[in-house]
C-alpha cells in the first residue's frame, strides 16, 4: 500500500500543468453550457468499475502463455493488488470472483481485507466451463443444457453453492456464462437444449435469495464454434423474461460478432429494464479481451452516451447496472492494462456527459442527421483527460496512474515478494 503522503509526492511534477489544463477546460465547458467541469468530475468519482480476480494475472491463449512475474497465488493477493489499483485510481473499489478458482478458505479475514482497503465483492461467477478434479460428471458435451440430467444436476448445484459463497462474502449478484453449444451441424438439437437451460436457469433461480440480481451473459462463439445455446441479447433477455424480475441481461463488449451496433443493444436492453451488467473490454475479432477502448474509442463513448441517456431519462425504468471490467493479459502487465482500460472508461463516460442532450433530442425529433452527428462528435472531440486526472486527485489517487505504478517500481516488488514464477490461477 502506498501512503497518502507517498501520492502527494508522486502527483508533485505535474501538479502545475494539470491545475493549468484543468482551469483552461473548465472555463471551455462553462461557454459551452452543456457541463461543468466540477459536476463531470463529480459524476466521474462516483463511478466504480469492479475487477475480475482472474484479470489480475496473464491469462495467455492457448498457444502460450508468458508470465511477467509477480502474479497473485491467492485470493488474497489479488485483493492486494485490487486494493493497489483503487488507491491509484479511486475506481476500483469490488473485486469479482469466479468458482472453484477463488473459493474462500477464511471467510473473516476476507471480510477484514475488504473492509481495510475499502474494497467489497463485485459478483460471484460459476464456471461449468472446466471441469474439476473432484466432479463426478463431465461438462464436455455441456453443464446446464447437457442431455443427461445428472450433469445438469450437477451445474445447478455448483452455481447454488457459488451463491452460497457470494452470501458469506456479502455481495448480491450471480453471473451465468455458460460455454454450452455445438461445434457441428445435427450435434445438437436446438429447441430442447434451450427448454434443458431454461430449466437448469429455473432451479439456480429458485435459490436465489429475493434481494440478489441473476445475469445472464451471452457470447456468440468460443468455446464451441456451430452454436452457442445462448448466443445473443435476444436469447439472453428471452431466458431473463421466463425466469422473474431478478433476472437481467449481461452485455460483455467482447461477445458480439464484428460490426454489431452495441449501443443500439444497450439502449433497448435498458428500454426493458433489463440491463443488469457490463464486462467492459476491447476488441478486434471475436472475444479478444483487449485494453477497453484501445480500438474502438467512439463506440464506447456511444456506448456511455446511451448510458447516460438513459440514466437522465425519468421514464426508463432500469436497475443499477453492475461494471466489470473482464480482460485477459498476455502482453501488457495486467495491472497496468487494468489502469489503461479504467481510464479508457471514465474518458468515454466525461465525454458522454459533455453531450448537448436537448440540443440531440432537438435535432433527432427534426430529423437533422447532420447536426445530430455533429453534436456528438462535438463532445466526443474535446480532450478531457484534465477531468479524468482530477477525479483521481480528488479521490487521493495519481494524476498519472501508470506512471505513478512504473515510478514505484511497484511490479518489480511484487517479483521480490512472491516469485517470477507465480502463476496465478484463472484462465
Ligand atoms: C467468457 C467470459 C465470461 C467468463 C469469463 C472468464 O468469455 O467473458 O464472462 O466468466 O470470460
Ligand atoms: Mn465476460
Ligand atoms: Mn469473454
Amino acid at each position: 500500500m502506498l501512503s497518502s503522503q507517498h501520492l502527494h509526492d508522486l502527483n508533485a511534477p505535474f501538479v502545475a500543468n494539470h491545475e493549468f489544463q484543468y482551469a483552461h477546460l473548465g472555463e471551455v465547458l462553462d461557454q459551452r453550457e452543456a457541463a461543468s467541469a466540477a459536476g463531470v468530475v463529480e459524476e466521474l468519482r462516483r463511478f466504480q468499475v469492479a475487477i475480475p480476480s482472474w484479470a489480475l494475472g496473464t491469462g495467455g491463449t492457448r498457444f502460450g502463455r508468458f508470465p511477467g512475474g509477480g502474479e497473485p497465488r491467492s485470493l488474497a493477493e489479488k485483493i492486494t493488488d485490487v486494493a493497489l489499483l483503487h488507491q491509484l485510481n479511486g475506481s476500483s473499489n469490488a473485486i469479482s470472483l469466479h468458482i472453484p478458482w477463488d473459493i474462500p478458505t477464511d471467510v473473516a479475514a476476507v471480510q477484514q481485507q475488504l473492509a481495510a482497503a475499502g474494497l467489497h465483492i463485485d459478483s460471484v461467477n460459476s464456471n461449468t466451463f472446466q471441469d474439476q478434479s473432484a466432479q463426478a460428471h463431465s461438462y464436455k458435451f455441456g453443464s446446464l443444457a447437457s442431455t443427461e440430467a445428472a450433469v445438469r444436476a450437477q451445474a445447478v448445484q455448483h452455481n447454488i453453492a457459488c451463491i452460497g459463497y457470494g452470501q458469506q462474502l456479502g455481495t448480491k449478484v450471480h453471473t451465468v456464462w455458460l460455454a454450452d453449444g455445438s461445434n457441428f451441424p445435427g450435434q445438437q438439437h436446438f429447441r430442447r437444449a434451450y427448454q434443458r437451460t431454461q430449466e437448469s436457469l429455473a432451479a439456480i433461480y429458485e435459490a436465489l435469495p429475493s434481494d440478489w440480481t441473476m445475469l445472464v451473459e451471452y457470447k456468440p462463439y468460443e468455446p464451441n464454434f456451430y452454436s452457442m445455446v445462448i448466443p445473443d441479447w435476444g436469447t439472453s433477455l428471452a431466458l431473463c423474461q421466463s425466469l422473474g424480475r431478478q433476472a437481467q441481461v449481461l452485455v460483455d463488449l467482447g461477445h458480439h460478432l464484428p460490426n454489431t451496433n452495441i449501443e443500439q443493444i444497450v439502449g433497448r436492453l435498458q428500454h426493458f429494464g433489463r440491463l443488469g451488467g457490463f464486462h467492459f473490454n476491447g476488441s478486434m475479432y471475436g472475444d479478444d479481451d483487449l485494453t477497453t477502448g484501445s480500438i474502438k474509442p467512439f463506440q464506447l463513448f456511444l456506448i456511455f452516451n446511451e448510458l447516460v441517456d438513459s440514466a437522465q431519462d425519468a421514464t426508463v425504468r432500469n436497475p443499477a447496472v453492475a461494471y466489470m471490467i473482464d480482460a485477459s493479459h498476455n502482453t501488457k502487465d495486467p495491472l497496468e492494462d487494468l489502469l489503461q482500460s479504467t481510464d479508457n472508461i471514465l474518458t468515454a463516460y466525461a465525454k458522454a456527459l459533455l453531450v448537448d442532450r436537448p440540443a440531440l433530442a432537438a435535432a433527432q425529433e427534426a430529423n437533422d442527421a447532420a447536426l445530430a452527428e455533429d453534436l456528438l462528435r462535438d463532445a466526443f472531440l474535446i480532450d478531457v483527460r484534465p477531468l479524468v486526472a482530477e477525479a483521481y486527485r480528488q479521490s487521493g489517487g495519481a494524476l498519472r496512474p501508470v506512471a505513478a505504478y512504473r515510478q514505484v517500481g511497484h511490479r518489480a516488488g511484487l517479483i521480490d515478494q512472491r516469485g517470477r514464477l507465480a502463476v496465478a490461477t484463472g484462465l
